[in-house]
C-alpha cells in the first residue's frame, strides 16, 4: 500500500472541527482508509472473486464479469489515462453512467488519482449537466455514448459549448464520435500517491430545495465510516450479492449498504440495467441476489409481481426500502410477498442514515424509519426557534455526526442557513422519535417535491416556468399520487396581456429548456392568484391543501 500523502482537506469544503475529527478518529470511526487502497487490499486479497456483473455489458450484449483483481488492473490503467490527459488531484470530473461496470472503473480510477467524481443522474440533461460542470468547474465529463435511446454525445457538445472549463469528454464503450473513448486512452503506467484518508473523495448532489442543486463533499474517511457501519447492520459480509436495481450515482445504492459497502466486504455486485421485475426477478434468481434497494414505488410493483412470479427469488435476504416515505399498508406486504425482511433506510446524500435493525419487532419495521448508523450520530428534534421538542413530538430533525457534512462545497452563503452554528445539519426534514429511540418522518418543511424517491426543488422549477415569456408568476409544489407518493403540480398565474396558453404548451416549454423529465410538472393549473400568509407571502401550505382539479 502506497504512504498517505499529507491531509489535503479541501478549503473549498468546511469541515469537522479538529476536537471532532479526533473523537471520530479515537472511536475508530475514522480509521485512515481510502477506496483506493480499499479496492487493492480486495484485489490483493481474493483477486479471482468477483466484484462486478454486468448482465448486458459483454460485447455481445451478454453477461460480464470482472473480479477484484480486473477491476483492480482496470482502475490503474485508467487512472494512468487519465493521468496523461491531465486529470489530477482536486480536479472535477462530471461522472454520468448508467448502471455498467465502467461506472466503477472510473469511480475507482478517479478516487486513486485523488480526482473528484461529481455524481450526476443518466436523467440529467443540459440544463443540470452544464450547471454541474460550470459550478464545478468540472475538467472532464464521462458519458455513455447512448443509453436508454438517448445519445449522450449530443448532450455532451451542448454542455461543453456552456462550460469551458470541460477539456475533455470520456465516452464509455465504443463509437466516441467527435470525442475520446475511454479504451483508447493511452495505458503506460504511471505511480500514484494515495489520497489523505480526510481529503474529498468525490462530490455528491443534494435533493436541494433552491433554485440550484448544491454539492456534497464527502471525504474517504466519512463515508467510508457510513460503509462498515451499513455492511454491518445490513447483514453485509463477503457473501452478499447485492443488486444495484436503483441508478448506481445515486447515495442509496452507492452506500447504503449498496455497491461501496458490498465491495468493501469483498462481495459481488450485480448491475440491473432496468428496476423492472421482468429484468430484475430472472437476475436475482441466477445471480441468487441476496440483498437489493428500492425507493417505495419500485416495491409496490415488486411485491405484487412477487405473488405471481415464477421466478425462485428465495436467496434474497433483505430488501431495503428508502428515499421517500414508505406507507405502513405497504411495508406489510413485503415481508409476506418475497420472503424477506423489510429494512426501511431514511436516509440523505448529506450524510445520516436510519436503519430499522434486521432483528427489530415486526411492527418497528413496519411503523419506523429506523434510527441512526452511529452512537456518535447527534439528533435532535426542534421548534421553528430551535428549542428541542419533547420525546414524541414532532420537529424539525437537526443532525451532526461522523459522516454528516459541515457544509456544502463553495456555499457560504447557504451553509449559514443550512447549518446551526455548532454545526448542525438542518435535514428539513419533519420527524419524531418513538420511546424505543426510532424515527419516524412525519413531512417535510424544505421546499422540496419526493417524486418516488427522485428529489425536486420546487425553485429550480419554478425558475424554468417563469422563463415563459407568458408567465406571469409560478408556484410549485406537493400532491399526493397513489404509486409515487407525491407528484408536481406547477400553479401558474399568466400575464394579463399574454396569449392563452395550454398546460401542455408549458410543460414542453420546460422540458425543452433541457431539464430531467422527472422535473416536468406532472399538473399545470392556471389561476388568478395564490393564496397568502398572515404576512403575505405565498402560502404553499394552502396551495398543496387545494383540491386537486
Ligand atoms: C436519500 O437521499 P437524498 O439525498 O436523495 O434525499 C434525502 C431526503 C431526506 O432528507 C428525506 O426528505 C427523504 O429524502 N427521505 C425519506 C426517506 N429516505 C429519504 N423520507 C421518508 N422516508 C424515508 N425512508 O434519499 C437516501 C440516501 C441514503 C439512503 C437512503 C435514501
Amino acid at each position: 500500500m502506497s504512504t498517505p500523502s499529507p491531509s489535503t482537506v479541501d478549503a473549498d469544503a468546511p469541515t469537522w472541527p479538529a476536537e471532532f475529527a479526533e473523537r471520530y478518529r479515537a472511536a475508530g470511526h475514522w480509521r485512515g482508509e481510502t477506496f483506493g487502497a480499499m479496492l487493492r487490499e480486495r484485489a490483493a486479497a481474493h483477486p479471482d472473486r468477483i466484484a462486478i456483473v454486468d448482465p448486458a455489458g459483454g460485447p455481445d450484449g451478454g453477461r460480464r464479469a470482472w473480479t477484484y483483481g480486473e477491476l483492480d488492473r482496470r482502475a490503474d490503467r485508467l487512472a494512468a489515462g487519465l493521468t496523461a490527459r491531465g486529470i489530477g488531484r482536486g480536479d472535477r470530473v462530471v461522472v454520468q453512467l448508467p448502471n455498467t461496470a465502467e461506472f466503477f472503473e472510473v469511480v475507482f480510477a478517479l478516487f486513486r488519482i485523488g480526482a473528484l467524481p461529481v455524481f450526476a443522474l443518466p436523467a440529467h440533461r443540459e440544463s443540470e449537466i452544464a450547471y454541474f460542470c460550470s459550478f464545478a468547474e468540472a475538467v472532464a465529463y464521462v458519458i455513455p455514448a447512448e443509453h436508454g435511446g438517448y445519445d449522450y454525445r449530443t448532450l455532451a457538445a451542448v454542455v461543453c459549448a456552456k462550460a469551458p472549463t470541460v477539456r475533455h469528454v470520456l465516452v464509455a464503450g465504443r463509437d466516441a464520435g467527435a470525442f475520446e473513448s475511454l479504451a483508447d486512452l493511452p495505458a503506460e503506467p504511471v505511480t500514484l500517491s494515495e489520497p489523505a484518508p480526510d481529503a474529498l473523495a468525490f462530490l455528491q448532489l443534494s435533493g436541494g430545495s433552491t433554485g440550484t442543486p448544491k454539492l456534497i463533499p464527502r471525504t474517504h474517511d466519512d463515508y467510508i465510516y457510513s460503509l462498515r457501519g451499513s455492511n454491518e447492520l445490513c447483514g453485509v459480509t463477503e457473501e452478499s450479492v447485492y443488486l444495484c436495481v436503483l441508478p448506481a450515482a445515486h447515495n442509496f445504492p452507492l452506500s447504503s449498504p449498496g455497491t461501496l459497502g458490498t465491495l468493501y466486504a469483498g462481495g459481488r455486485v450485480v448491475l440491473c440495467p432496468s428496476p423492472s421485475p421482468d429484468t430484475a426477478f430472472p437476475l436475482i434468481e441466477r445471480e441468487r441476489v441476496t440483498i437489493t434497494g428500492l425507493v417505495p414505488p419500485l416495491a409496490l410493483v415488486w411485491t405484487e409481481a412477487a405473488t405471481r412470479t415464477a421466478h425462485d427469488l428465495s436467496s434474497l435476504d433483505v430488501l431495503l426500502v428508502g428515499g421517500a416515505k414508505f406507507s405502513e399498508e405497504a411495508a406489510r406486504r413485503v415481508a409476506p410477498a418475497l420472503g424477506c425482511t423489510l429494512q426501511q433506510v431514511f436516509g440523505m446524500a448529506e450524510g445520516l442514515v436510519n436503519y430499522t435493525r434486521l432483528d427489530d419487532p415486526a411492527e418497528t419495521i413496519v411503523t419506523t424509519q429506523g434510527r441512526p448508523i452511529s452512537a456518535d450520530d447527534e439528533i435532535r428534534i426542534v421548534d421553528d426557534e430551535d428549542q428541542d421538542l419533547p420525546v414524541g413530538t414532532t420537529g424539525h430533525l437537526l443532525t451532526r455526526g461522523p459522516y454528516t457534512i459541515r457544509g456544502y462545497w463553495r456555499a457560504p452563503e447557504h451553509n449559514r442557513r443550512s447549518f446551526t452554528e455548532d454545526g448542525f445539519y438542518r435535514t428539513g426534514d419533519l420527524v419524531r422519535l418513538t420511546e424505543s429511540g426510532h424515527l419516524v418522518v412525519e413531512g417535510r418543511a424544505k421546499d422540496q417535491i419526493n417524486r418516488g424517491g427522485e428529489k425536486i426543488a420546487a425553485e429550480e422549477v419554478e425558475n424554468h416556468l417563469l422563463a415563459h415569456p407568458a408567465v406571469h408568476d409560478a408556484n410549485v409544489v406537493a400532491e399526493p399520487d397513489p404509486y409515487l407518493g407525491e407528484r408536481t403540480c406547477a400553479y401558474v398565474i399568466l400575464r394579463a396581456d399574454a396569449e392563452p396558453v395550454k398546460a401542455s404548451a408549458l410543460k414542453a416549454f420546460v422540458r425543452g429548456r433541457g431539464l430531467a423529465a422527472y422535473k416536468v410538472p406532472d399538473r399545470v393549473v392556471f389561476t388568478d392568484a395564490f393564496p397568502k400568509t398572515g404576512v403575505g407571502k405565498v402560502s404553499k401550505k394552502d396551495l398543496r391543501a387545494a383540491p386537486a382539479a
